[in-house]
């Protein structure tokens, strides 16, 4: 019976056939095996089974159906060999796509990209209010465009929390609303958003005027941030050999050995062809990033395609319009590392420092808390400064930007003792009177 058919299929791990697409002439950051393999992680970090993959060169993305009709054919033909009822795209298919390859593969099969999968996992590993409405607004985005038989058809088969994935999410039991009603959602999650980014801001302000330099610990997923977070802070946080075990941003006070403070920040990891919703919906979480006063860049020492991971962060912060903030780059994983020697990077002189460490065997720390020490002592600049009182828009700018430690009225203007980033020193440094 069709009912028992569709119960069963959601009653053991989702039986996966993935699929991967290289494009002639292209220079992906990633081969297609590569990519595929790190599909195959995600997949399985969803809680597939992957039961079979695929790849195709092709010369472009065909229009219709991304890998062109024989290929669908021999696709659906090796799905029903591997009896896998969910289909996997390494790239993101467009509403177009869905569309023709649901038609070609027919009802019984359900058809996902990367993309999708990726918010699903988060979707699973959001844990604060402010992640659910993060990963909410980025699926309703994903599917707004793409809402097609299969997202109704198949929640309903799904049903509740148990959830298939690509389904699963705090939108799921709305995936039936219609589009006008997902809108209305996607607006109104906006606003929300809008006040957590506001409160977030207020709280960065705060934390500006203590003074401490804030430090963002920044890499592809899994390099082993949270790891390093708990090694220098005895955080308690949550480390995982998973994809995006991380996805709120914690902040923790550390004393380094060598007595300079500073503030840590562990947040989400990166990963090629990261949904562009996605990056959109997390802007208030990345924020975190763009005002840090150092960039700690972690990069796996064991991954063979650490170039591609490096390119992929560098795009990533690039795009999430982070500044030319300076940044030691962070080789972890030492005890495992069985090279002879640090791989070379293609542009070291854009690092601070470069630095090789084990995060989960303590190894390294003390050379990595001394690089620190000296860049954020070089990126923040003590002074005093004298402010004439009819200026005193630029106390308020001084209170809500740098680290104000002591403020005294005198007859001429207004003593400020501050810890100032580069940008501010330049256009504070004519009121400087020591420092
Ligand atoms: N051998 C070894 N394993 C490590 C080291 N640092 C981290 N790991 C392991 O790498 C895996 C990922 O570590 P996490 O700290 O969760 O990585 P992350 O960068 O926070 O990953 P996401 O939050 O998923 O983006 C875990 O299994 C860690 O135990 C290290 O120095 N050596
Ligand atoms: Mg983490």
């Amino acid at each position: 019976m069709p009912a028992e058919q569709s119960y069963e299929l959601i009653q053991g791990p989702e039986r996966a056939f993935l699929v991967g697409i290289g494009i002639k002439g292209s220079r992906p950051l990633m081969t297609t095996e590569d990519s595929l393999a790190e599909l195959t992680l995600l997949a399985k970090t969803a809680g597939m089974n992957v039961v079979g993959t695929t790849s195709q060169n092709v010369n472009h993305f065909d229009p219709a159906t991304m890998i062109g009709s024989g290929k669908v054919e021999e696709v659906r033909e090796a799905l029903v060999a591997a009896d896998a009822h969910t289909v996997i795209f390494d790239d993101e298919l467009t509403p177009r796509h869905q569309r023709e390859l649901e038609e070609r593969f027919g009802e019984e099969i359900k058809v996902l990209d990367r993309s999708a999968l990726i918010l699903d996992i988060f979707a699973q590993h959001a844990r604060t209010h402010e992640g659910a409405l993060q990963v909410e607004l980025a699926q309703y985005e994903y599917r707004l465009p793409r809402l097609t038989r299969q997202w109704t058809h198949l929640s309903r088969q799904a049903g509740g929390t148990s959830g298939a994935v690509g389904l699963r999410g705090p939108g799921e039991t709305q995936l039936e609303v219609d589009r006008r009603e997902i809108r209305r959602r996607i607006s109104r999650l906006k606003q929300e958003l809008e006040k957590v980014r506001e409160h977030r801001s207020r709280h960065r302000q705060q934390r500006n005027r203590s003074g401490i330099p804030l430090v963002a610990l920044v890499g592809y997923t899994n390099a082993g941030k949270s790891t390093l977070l708990h090694a220098l802070s005895g955080a308690d946080v949550y480390i995982a050999d998973q994809l995006f075990a991380t996805l709120d941003p914690t902040t923790r006070r550390v004393d380094l050995p060598n007595g300079t403070q500073i503030l840590l920040t562990d947040t989400v990891g990166f990963i090629q062809k990261l949904p562009t919703t996605l990056i959109a919906a997390f802007r208030a979480t990345l924020e975190e990033i763009t005002e840090a006063d150092l960039i700690l860049e972690v990069v796996d020492l064991n991954e063979p395609n650490a170039s591609g991971h490096i390119e992929t962060v560098e795009d990533t912060l690039a795009e999430i319009d982070v500044p030319p903030i300076p940044r030691i780059l962070v080789w972890n994983k030492t005890d495992k590392f069985k090279g002879e020697a640090i791989p070379e990077v293609s542009d070291p002189q854009q690092y601070f420092d470069i630095v090789a460490i084990s995060a989960a065997k303590n190894q390294g720390l003390d050379k990595l808390a001394a690089a620190i020490s000296r860049a954020v002592s070089l990126a923040l600049y003590q002074i005093k400064l004298l402010i004439p009182y009819e200026r005193g828009d630029l106390v308020s700018q001084l209170h809500e930007q740098a680290g104000v430690h002591q403020q005294i009225a005198k007859d001429t203007g207004i003593e400020l003792t501050v810890r100032l980033p580069a940008n501010l020193f330049e256009q504070f440094k004519q009121y400087r009177i020591s420092g």
